[in-house]
């Protein structure tokens, strides 16, 4: 178990740890309800398990249409959710033009959002991991409508147990949601 993750997502969020966490809460739904006047498609969402042994997304890969929203939302602990980009100190592993994220998450502290929407209007790889979990191998992939470049097909800037796990273009374009056995 890596103590210094937890310490230093502890630090960071002043909340206490939690071994597990509700699924809702008020403010949530509010924030969905908006969320799904807004855009056409159904919302899609990738859950961020702390529990699991390595921590994980839920789909690890997954191809939407463009203009799709995502909802990552988190259903245990607490994670920092960003897009590889070198705003966030990462190689370029999304498209040229599409604007990065970086947010915390948290399954249950009242001061941190629990999830994150964010709506795919550029077309191609998108690469991203937790910046808490990463070296543990939580990573993920979206393919957004032709998986065109820039994001790099190698393992440039990620480390290799989160390698390990990364689907391939090819399987997120052949099965449309690749996910990893469920460790937690
Ligand atoms: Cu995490």
């Amino acid at each position: 178990m890596a103590l210094s993750s937890w310490a230093f997502a502890l630090s960071l969020t002043g909340c206490g740890q939690r071994s597990s966490a509700p699924n809702s809460s008020n403010g949530q739904a509010a924030h969905a309800a908006q969320a799904s006047a807004s855009s056409a498609p159904a919302l899609v969402e990738i859950k961020l398990r702390g529990n699991c042994n390595p921590p994980q997304f839920d789909p690890i890969g997954l191809w939407v249409p463009l203009g799709q929203t995502v909802r990552w939302r988190a259903e245990s602990q607490t994670h920092k959710l960003s897009a590889y980009h070198p705003d966030n100190g990462k190689e370029l592993r999304i498209p040229e033009k599409a604007r990065p994220w970086s947010v915390m998450l948290d399954a249950g502290c009242p001061e941190i959002p629990e999830s994150f929407d964010y709506t795919f209007t550029v077309e191609g790889v998108y690469d991203y991991f937790c910046e808490m979990h990463e070296q543990m191998g939580m990573v993920g992939r979206i393919v957004v409508g032709e998986p065109k470049g820039p994001a790099k097909p190698l393992e440039q800037g990620i480390p290799k147990a989160a390698w390990a796990l990364m689907p391939s273009v090819e399987q997120i374009m052949r099965e449309k949601t690749v996910s990893v056995p469920k460790s937690c």
